[in-house]
């Protein structure tokens, strides 16, 4: 079944065969996987009505979309969630991530997808946001990455006001990563691995400001993105909580 589908050609196909993949790759890092690529267990699944691929929702987990642009961090942010160096992390800005990529967290049924980034060219990007919206289901979370000087908010906004037409609201999760260098690396208290009071106040303001200006942009109504460092590990509990109470609202 498997080699049928890679031989199949374009986008939705080229996820599916991430998503046999990746579950082969991750039976390794995690035992007790419920998501296997082929036979029944999972993965992806073939709908006859619209001839096209889909990701397996019945395998028990949720899925949980990490999307953003290239080098905010959504990799990092799979390890740090996972405490594992599992996700493949860039150099740099360089796209690591090319197709979609599963990883498991077996305790809480959640699968996380790590996804291409975004940012990388006008052909490039319309093919990666192809592809996430091609992966997003009825029940997923999709979690936007930024990163924490949002250098390059005009790709977020043109990936929200694509993927609102497919999910509600609150399946939409925004999150700030490298907290720890929000300010250019000041204020950041490197011993306790977490902001000082003055970095604080920004990181604060800064997601008041970001939820405003999606709702500006895209009038979206999202949550109050949390901010946390992938690097250092700050509120990344923090961030876990809030993916398990989003993925357990449906
Ligand atoms: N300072 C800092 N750097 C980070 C953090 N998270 C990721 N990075 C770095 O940002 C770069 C891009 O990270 P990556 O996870 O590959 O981003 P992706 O393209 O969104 O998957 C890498 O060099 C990471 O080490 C963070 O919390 N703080
Ligand atoms: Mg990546």
């Amino acid at each position: 079944m498997i080699p049928a589908i890679v031989a199949g050609v374009v986008a939705v196909t080229a996820v599916a065969a991430a998503v046999a993949a990746s579950n082969s790759s991750n039976s390794n890092s995690s035992s007790g996987s419920s998501s296997s690529g082929g036979g029944g267990g999972g993965g992806y699944y073939y709908d006859d009505d619209d001839d096209d691929y889909y990701y397996d929702t019945n395998d028990g987990t949720s899925n949980v979309i990490i999307t953003g642009v290239t080098g905010a961090g959504k990799s990092s942010t799979i390890n740090a969630l996972l405490k594992r160096e599992d996700a493949k992390v860039g150099v740099g800005v360089n796209p690591e991530t090319k197709g979609a990529h599963s990883y498991l967290m077996d305790e809480h049924s959640i699968t996380l997808w790590d996804t291409p980034g975004l940012g990388d060219g006008v052909e490039q990007d319309k093919e990666n946001i192809r592809q996430i919206l091609d992966s997003l289901t009825r029940d997923c979370l999709v979690v936007v990455v930024i990163d924490g000087y949002n250098k390059d908010m005009g790709m977020t906004y043109v990936l929200l006001d694509e993927i609102k037409h497919t999910v509600k609201p609150h399946q939409i999760s925004i999150v700030i990563n490298q907290a720890d260098v929000a300010m250019k690396g000041e204020n950041w208290d490197m011993e306790n691995k977490r902001p000082n009071k003055e970095l604080l106040k920004f990181l604060e303001e800064q997601a008041l400001s970001i939820q405003r200006r999606i709702f500006e942009t895209s009038k979206l109504e999202v949550a109050l993105p949390i901010f946390y460092s992938a690097m250092y590990g700050y509120n990344v509990d923090k961030l876990l909580d809030n993916i398990i109470t989003n993925t357990s609202q449906k």
